[in-house]
């Protein structure tokens, strides 16, 4: 019998011996620098913003699934907006010795010190959805999000061939996504530079409306208040975008007609107005950043190379488009 169990033996080595080689090529390998358990299992730290708009709960949802479905074991936390608190859970998440660090920057200052404890401490860090201002690019290994420029851009081109025969002042007002965020300058910046091409378009009021709905509503509230003619809103974000709905109406105005409304993002609801006439035009903002994740993550554990740049895929849509694509729209 002993004969006939050595051919056994030597296939059940081979197996094992191609199981960790396989294992190894699934990125459990030192050549990651990143964490050192060596359950076979990778862990993902990820430190959320918060839950401020429609846009943060679809890239929640989508994160969370596409970690389940990549047996990613993903620890969890949401800042409420506060860079404090981001600060504080990649130090739990390099304490814990998870495998790979993932997070979206609440604002873009302010990140190399915590950067490098984790970069001492060879765990490699994602920026997903925004970046960072450090100068010293190989605190990440890579930047998967959006070209928040771009919207912005995209937004007021729409604007400039809209108003093209506009003889007089056209008066913009601005909601601002929160301050010091990447979406908010990049969006403020490529929107100004894109309507400077018609003197007439003038943003008369520009201010933060931190994503939120409440906060759009009541900012549109004292604009209305300060500025007896104000012809265009360009929100941010859809969010804020629907709480000045409320403001503009109850000041006796019709959103959509007195008022053009731009917004970036595109999820249900903002497509909803859109679709209702009540927005005039949306940029969109893809949150479904969780598959490219999950895989960058793998990359980046198994040494990998990876790009250092990873744009999202997006588009824009008018009031008839918004009628066609709504039925399908995911989030
Ligand atoms: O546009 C906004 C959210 O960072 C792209 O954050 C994201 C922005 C998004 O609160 O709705």
């Amino acid at each position: 019998m002993r004969t006939q169990s050595a051919p056994w033996r030597a296939a059940a080595v081979l197996a094992s011996v191609l199981l960790v080689g396989g294992v190894a090529a699934c990125g459990n390998s030192d050549t990651g620098g990143g964490g050192t358990k060596d359950d076979g299992k990778i862990t993902m730290g990820f430190s959320q913003v918060g839950a401020e708009s429609g846009w943060r709960t679809a890239n929640t949802i989508s994160i969370k699934e596409a970690a389940t479905a990549a047996g990613i074991e993903l620890k969890f936390d949401d800042a409420q907006q506060k860079q404090e608190n981001q600060i504080k859970a990649i130090r739990n998440y390099i304490q814990q010795k998870v495998d790979v660090i993932a997070f979206s920057p609440v604002v873009e200052s302010g990140w190399d010190t915590v950067l490098k404890e984790a970069k001492d401490a060879g765990i490699p860090v994602i920026l997903t959805d925004r970046s960072v201002d450090s100068a010293d690019k190989s605190l990440y290994k890579t930047f998967l999000g959006s070209d928040f420029v771009k919207e912005g851009r995209l937004a007021g081109e729409w604007l400039v061939e809209q108003k093209k025969t506009a003889s007089g002042p056209v008066n913009i007002v601005e909601l601002q996504g929160s301050t010091g965020a990447a979406p908010a300058n990049d969006r403020k910046k490529g929107f100004a530079e894109a309507i400077a091409a018609n003197p007439n378009l003038k943003v008369i009021a520009s201010q933060t409306g931190d994503f939120t709905r409440a906060g759009g509503k009541q900012v549109m509230e004292q604009f209305l208040k300060a500025n007896p003619k104000i012809d265009v809103l360009f929100a941010h974000n859809d969010d804020m975008g629907l709480g000045a709905l409320e403001a503009i109406t109850a000041a006796g105005k019709v959103p959509g007609k007195d008022i053009t409304i731009i917004t970036i993002d595109a999820v249900k609801d903002g497509m909803q107005a859109l679709a209702d006439g009540k927005f005039n035009f949306i940029a969109e903002c893809s949150p479904l950043l969780g598959p490219q994740l999950m895989d960058l993550a793998k990359k980046v554990k198994a040494g990998q190379e990876v790009p250092t740049r990873i744009e999202t895929e997006e588009t824009t849509f008018t009031s008839e488009q918004a009628k066609e694509a709504l039925p399908n729209r995911k989030y």
